[in-house]
């Protein structure tokens, strides 16, 4: 008999609903040292909590999330809030001895994250385990890049070319949900998307970025207050309020191992829904990525002969694939929800063997002082921004 391992989730929203897909599947496809079980959710409303664990699959429902902490049946805490509540309740989770999951970015600000990071060190000492879910990382083809870079096939890398496309905020008439307000999500496209790319970026290459310059831009400046809001999608109130985050953000930087790199990061890309691209140029070779055909990895192997030059299609749906091989027969590919139960897998695998798991809140809080130096490049007129710390 495996031990049991009880998890508390806070928040049932977008981020919610897959964190319980992924915990609900994890142990039917993955051969665990421990046995989750979804212990309870917490949400502030009572009413909505239960109906939110019926639907997804916990046991039981709190309407205070400071109930999970007090819970013996629960060891793991995983937080899908928005980020205005990450810091808070992460570092009472692990005051409490509880493992803790946390959605990304880490959180609103870098003195939030920095608590963070040593609530997170200080736990672990005493085998508490902490990790801040970026979840592309877990897309196989993510994870076969990384493997091709640490193999030295890309060789010294000259240039990270890093996208992350949507458009869901297009409209003007689009509500002004807690996406798009300062306080709540810590900034706008930059936070919410940029941080992925910042995050699969030095994963892929195992480098860091050490400055950026940057320009910000909010297009639409004034939407409805909204109504309700699920997922991405939002139903518009009366009245109006100012959006007081970024729409798109662009910078450029340095990466620790003497390339250049450049990042965008919009929610106004018409025609894209969540292109998350990366292509990598290194001295032996290339890669490309783009998470709208998430199952293929671009491969340009430049030792061979010339004749022979271009980007090789590799379809990242094979038994010897990072993750892949857990899930369906050759060929058959995985969706966006399948990185998060990779997500679980990891978390628990580390937790079982009492090892740190990554990335750490250490690593998100470097990705929150990028996040940082990228507005204060953007405040001062794309002036060029050391990363604190690197
Ligand atoms: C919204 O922009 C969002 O849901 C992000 O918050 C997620 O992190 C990303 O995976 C998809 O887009």
């Amino acid at each position: 008999m495996r031990p049991v391992i009880g998890i508390g989730m806070v928040g049932y929203a977008f981020m919610g609903r897959i964190h319980s897909q992924a915990w609900r599947s994890v142990d039917a496809f993955f051969d665990l040292p421990v046995k989750p079980a979804m212990v309870a959710v917490a949400g502030r409303s009572a009413e909505a909590t239960a109906q939110a664990a019926e639907k997804l699959g916990w046991t039981g429902a709190e309407s205070d999330w400071k109930r999970l902490l007090d819970r013996d049946d629960v060891q793991i805490v995983d937080i899908c809030t928005p980020g205005d509540s990450h810091a808070e309740i992460a570092v009472a989770a692990l005051a409490a001895g509880k493992h803790v999951i946390c959605e990304k970015p880490l959180a609103n600000t870098v003195a939030e994250a920095e608590a963070m990071a040593a609530a997170a060190k200080e736990a672990a000492a005493r085998g508490v385990r902490s990790m801040v879910a970026f979840n592309y990382r877990r897309v196989p083809a993510v994870a076969l890049a990384r493997r091709f870079a640490e193999e030295g096939m890309l060789g010294e890398i000259r240039h990270v070319r890093a996208q992350y496309l949507q458009d869901w905020i297009v409209d003007p008439e689009f509500p002004l949900v807690w996406r798009l307000q300062k306080d709540k999500a810590g900034s706008g496209a930059l936070g919410d998307i940029g941080a992925h790319i910042i995050d699969v970026a030095e994963f892929i290459t195992g480098e860091r970025l050490t400055g950026v310059a940057a320009l910000t831009e909010t297009f639409v400046k004034e939407r409805p207050l909204a109504a309700s809001s699920a997922g991405l999608s939002a139903g518009g109130g009366t009245g109006r309020g100012a959006v007081t985050v970024d729409d798109a953000a662009l910078f450029i930087g340095r990466l620790s191992g003497g390339g250049l790199a450049s990042f965008e990061a919009t929610r106004f890309a018409t025609g894209r829904k969540n292109a998350l691209r990366i292509e990598i140029n290194g001295a032996l070779g290339s890669l490309a990525f783009d998470f709208e055909s998430m199952n293929d990895l671009w491969f340009h192997d430049h030792t061979i002969d010339s004749a022979e030059h271009g980007f090789r299609r590799v379809q990242v749906t094979e038994p010897d694939h990072p993750y892949a091989g857990a899930w369906w027969p050759p060929g058959h590919g995985l969706g966006y929800e399948h990185a998060f139960v990779h997500e679980m897998k990891d978390f628990l695998e580390a937790i079982a063997a009492g090892t740190d798991p990554a990335p750490s809140f250490e690593d998100g809080l470097r990705v929150q002082r990028v996040l940082a130096a990228v507005e204060q490049s953007a405040a001062e007129d794309s002036r060029f921004i050391t990363v604190e710390g690197s």
